[in-house]
């Protein structure tokens, strides 16, 4: 994640109220990197539009105090692996915007060499394992990744990240039962994002209380609320400290919202205008943080404004790398192939 400049520096008119276990600076780093989330998704959608980007593409607007709270209860080699709505998680563990979005364009300067497009990126390099389509694949995956860490003693933790839909699936079951019973240090976090395409959890179950289906298998977890970043934050590092302290693994239940539809390609006729409107402004997680800084005196409307200018820029970068790159060589048509 690039890092801030301008604003940090900035010497807000007024005294500052404190505002607690918070810093004005990790405020301002929260402010950042979700507005660079939402304005990297923003930017996709309008390419997408413009038929510059193809095939699927899952926009994570609305559900970004989700992974900048947890990133910020992370240490470096800790490890995340996510579903298709990846690009916010991918932007906050500190992938470059840039090959993220030649990903999307399906160009050579992408993280999977244009190859892989929205769903399919990976960096070695920031511990991030994917991107999945397949819902649900990812959390045997990141309970894989926990025993491997576990066998190899390092002290990492690892995030799996999945949605409300993907919980009722049955290989999330089988994930719990092998990481309580070998104690992996692995995060399970729900994206309760009330939606899975276009079924309520109210139509998908009866048991609507994910967490608490950990249970079962003698695993702990919480239910948090996933438009207050701090509240993530301190959720998170609840998490971490038990997966790290050898507890075995932790489940957190992120209550949270997508504004847009679940693809790019959504009828949008199973909620309310009505209930995007009143989420967007009453409990807008980006919203929150702008008010915070400002009533607190942490920053002024300038100090913002800045900000805002800045991220407009990392992203009408990526943007313009994303069409300026080429597109893959016929050659690699054979790379990175498993038979
Ligand atoms: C195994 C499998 N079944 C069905 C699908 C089709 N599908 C794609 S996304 C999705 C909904 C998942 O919803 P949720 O887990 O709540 O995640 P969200 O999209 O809300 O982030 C479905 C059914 C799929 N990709 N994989
Ligand atoms: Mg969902």
């Amino acid at each position: 994640m690039a890092t801030a400049t301008a604003a940090q520096t900035a010497q807000p008119a007024a005294e500052s109220a404190p505002i607690p276990n918070v810093s004005k600076d990790e405020l301002i780093k929260f402010y950042r990197e979700m507005l660079l989330i939402r304005r990297f998704e923003e930017k996709a959608g309008q390419l997408y539009g413009m038929g510059l980007i193809g095939g699927f593409c899952h926009l994570y607007i609305g559900q970004e105090a989700v992974v900048v709270g947890l990133e910020a209860a992370t240490e470096e080699g800790d490890k995340r692996v996510t579903s298709y709505r990846d690009h916010g998680h991918m932007l906050a563990c500190g992938m470059d915007a840039r090959g993220v979005m030649a990903e999307l364009t399906g160009r050579e300067g992408g993280y999977s060499k244009g190859k892989g497009g929205s769903m399919h990126m990976f960096s070695k390099e920031r511990h991030f394992y994917g991107g999945h389509g397949i819902v649900a694949a990812q959390v045997p995956i990141g309970a894989g990744l926990a025993f491997a860490d576990k066998y190899l003693g390092n002290g990492r933790v690892t995030f799996a990240y999945f949605g409300d839909g993907a919980a009722n699936q049955g290989q999330v079951y089988e994930a719990y039962n092998m990481a309580q019973l070998w104690a992996l240090p692995v995060v399970f976090v729900i994206e309760n994002n009330q939606y899975a395409m276009g079924t309520s959890v109210k139509r998908s179950t009866m048991s609507r209380t994910y967490w608490e289906r950990g249970a079962a298998y003698g695993i702990a977890g919480e239910e948090v609320d996933g438009m207050d970043v701090l509240a993530v934050k301190a959720a998170g590092q609840r998490a971490v400290e038990h997966c790290r302290s050898g507890a075995g693994p932790y489940i957190l239940e992120v209550k949270t919202y997508r504004y847009r539809g679940h693809s790019m390609s959504d009828p949008a006729k199973y909620r309310t205008r009505e209930e995007v409107q009143k989420m967007k402004e009453e409990r807008d997680p980006i919203e929150h943080v702008r008010s915070m800084l400002l009533t607190g005196n942490h920053a002024t409307e300038d100090d913002l404004k800045a900000i805002d200018r800045e991220i407009k820029e990392i992203v009408n970068e990526a943007a313009e790398f994303s069409k300026e790159s080429p597109e893959p060589d016929v050659s690699e048509l054979w790379t990175d192939i498993v038979a």
